[in-house]
């Protein structure tokens, strides 16, 4: 299964690539076309990731962020995020990738996210440990906030959240931390996290899709995963990884700051 998953997560790379160039070609000159063509681009991807699933495992359910879910009674179900960091696609910038995750009765059991402008691929599967092009991940040892650096997204602006949203957050924990970064996909987020890169993130608004592979990748390297008051209602209520050892300390802050998200 892991093999196939990464075979397919390579391949749909390199369809979004060739739309990407496609896309940049068009992007300067016609405004309309390129949000058309991003949009043919991820719906592209996910038809081809769909069609070679149905191919091998026909019974498996599938939720794909284009597609939506299928009707399936299967206990597996592939989860896909066609392209993660839409923003980042369009503007060529490096930060997308290609996300598939497998989920048995609702928990993620195999992960990959390929980041085609890096030729990264990560993957994981439960029990056995998550890696980047067959190297093992760990997470970092970062343990105070002061020396760490923590990502963080604002889907949570463009999906309306007026009053309620992270900005509150994020000027109360910046003077806290060493330094802030927002990548705009939060599937590479979790990466990041899981290779030590980023010591935590943190991001309010999220869908299953956004998140499903890159979770299971976080936990294996050793990291840990819960919403922002320390459950497991992620990413509803909203979601933040880390390397562990920063988390208790972190979920101290979003508690103390619970007044400014509902
Ligand atoms: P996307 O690039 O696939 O749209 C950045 O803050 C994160 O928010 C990205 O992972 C981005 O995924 C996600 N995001 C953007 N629009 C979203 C939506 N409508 N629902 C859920 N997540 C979204
Ligand atoms: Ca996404």
């Amino acid at each position: 299964m892991i093999e196939f998953m990464k075979s397919i997560a390579k391949q749909a790379g390199a369809i979004a690539l060739a739309g990407q160039l496609e896309l940049q070609k068009k992007r300067i000159h016609t405004k309309g076309n390129a949000r058309d063509l991003v949009t043919d681009t991820d719906r592209a991807v996910e038809e081809f990731i769909c069609s070679r699933i149905r191919e091998e495992y026909p019974q498996y359910g599938i939720f794909g962020e284009e597609t939506g879910k299928s009707d399936s009674s299967s206990e597996y179900c592939f989860i896909i995020d066609p392209i993660d960091g839409t923003a980042s696609f369009v503007h060529n910038l490096p930060n997308w990738c290609v996300s598939i995750g497998l989920h048995k009765n609702g928990e993620p059991i195999v992960a990959v996210v390929y980041q085609p402008s890096m030729n990264d691929l990560y993957y994981a599967e439960k029990g056995k440990g998550a890696y980047l092009n067959g190297t093992k991940l760990h997470v970092s040892a970062c343990d105070t906030l002061v020396e760490s650096i923590v990502g963080t997204g604002f889907f949570c602006l463009r999906a309306g959240w007026k009053e309620e949203n992270n900005l509150k957050y994020v000027s109360r924990i910046a003077p806290l931390v060493c330094d802030l970064r927002k990548y705009g996909s939060a599937a590479l987020d979790a990466c990041l996290v899981a290779r030590g890169s980023l010591d935590a993130w943190w991001e309010l608004c999220l869908a299953p899709y956004d998140i499903a592979a890159g979770v299971l990748i976080l936990t294996e390297a050793g990291g840990r995963i819960t919403d922002l008051h320390g459950g497991t209602e992620f990413p509803q209520k909203g979601i933040m990884g880390s390397n562990g050892a920063l988390h208790s300390t972190l979920l101290k802050f979003f508690e103390d700051h619970q007044d400014l998200h509902s």
